[in-house]
């Protein structure tokens, strides 16, 4: 990352991040503060207001009311000091939710599982990945494992073609074979990664759910010790629905990570803190855009900087 090299240009990224994320801190942070810092005490009436708009920034109900009850069960904190507080319990629920830091083994193979529901961005995440591993100048191998959407595999070869990746492609066949195809290609032509597409499902979807399963299981049985991620996409978008979501994928795949993606514009970004919270998952990447070069290592420290630099 040069952005980060100079003082100049660390500006640079910070101020974009802060752009990023505007809107989430808006809700999340600016409106609480705006409602709670004037006031002498913490009444039942505003820690209930309080409770309300934490609610409705997507951080969850059950962290909301966390939050809230600590507030209430105390009285060192005054009203004033809210912005500290919820900057420090964010700071720890991120930190707790393990390193933000995506796994890479330099000495050998390194395989990244996709997985989300529709149009969440999985696709769009491998050509964003697998244009910055070129970048790098790594051997990247992508596996159309979304057999199952029309078109779905034109969109992925267009994104190898785009980032220079090579692809396993076997059109309409059942994914799981495609995945250990590349799985073989990648170890007898040394590739240093690959990454595994997989057709869009609703966590609610039994028969969905059990093919993911199964594609995974390939990995697990094949190449257990160079899977690296097994990574949840969730459009910070949806809110809520993402917490759920991942709750049922991390039961089906035993996700290690979230990528967030169109964080651009979102004022949801609080679900990160969700998830972490929740389910004890940390996000490690940041879709910011729908170009290749749109994607972004998350960091905690930095996310929570931005959010409460600019309220
Ligand atoms: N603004 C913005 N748009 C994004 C981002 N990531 C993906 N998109 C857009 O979201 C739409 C869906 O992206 P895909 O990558 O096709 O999503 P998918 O999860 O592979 O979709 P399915 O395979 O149909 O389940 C596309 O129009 C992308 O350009 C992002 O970080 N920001
Ligand atoms: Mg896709």
């Amino acid at each position: 990352m040069t952005e980060k090299t100079t003082g100049a240009a660390m500006f640079n990224f910070f101020d974009k991040l802060k752009n990023t994320v505007s809107k989430t801190a808006k809700a999340l942070v600016g409106n609480v503060v705006d409602a709670v810092s004037g006031e002498e005490e913490f009444s039942d009436f505003i820690l209930d207001d309080m409770e309300d708009l934490l609610i409705s920034a997507d951080l969850g109900v059950d962290y909301a009311t966390q939050l809230v009850d600590k507030l209430r069960k105390q009285n060192k904190i005054k009203p004033y000091e809210v912005k500290e507080f919820l900057q420090n319990e964010f700071m720890t629920t991120l930190d707790s939710a393990g390193s933000c830091k995506l796994n890479y083994n330099n000495e050998g193979l390194n395989i990244y599982f996709i997985t989300g529901v529709n149009g969440a961005g999985k696709t769009t995440l491998i050509g964003k990945l697998a244009y910055r591993f070129k970048q790098e100048g790594k051997k990247v191998l992508i596996a159309a494992g979304d057999t199952f959407r029309a078109a779905a595999e034109e969109q992925v070869d267009i994104w190898s073609k785009r980032s220079g990746a090579d692809i396993v492609r076997r059109d309409k066949a059942d994914p799981a074979s495609v995945v250990y195809e590349a799985i073989q290609k990648a170890r007898n032509e040394n590739y240093n990664v690959v990454l595994v597409d997989t057709a869009g499902r609703l966590q609610n979807k039994f028969n969905l759910m059990e093919e993911l399963s199964k594609i995974k299981s390939v990995i697990d049985k094949n190449a257990p010790d160079e899977l690296m991620e097994s990574i949840l996409v969730i459009d910070a978008n949806t809110g809520q629905n993402g917490l759920q979501q991942a709750k049922v994928f991390k039961e089906c795949v035993n996700l290690s990570a979230v990528a967030l993606t169109k964080l651009d514009g979102s004022a949801k970004g609080a679900i990160v803190l969700a998830i972490a919270k929740e389910l004890a998952l940390p996000v490690k990447l940041a879709g910011v855009g729908e170009k290749m070069e749109d994607l972004k290592d998350f960091d905690s420290k930095e996310f929570i900087q931005a959010l409460f630099e600019q309220n």
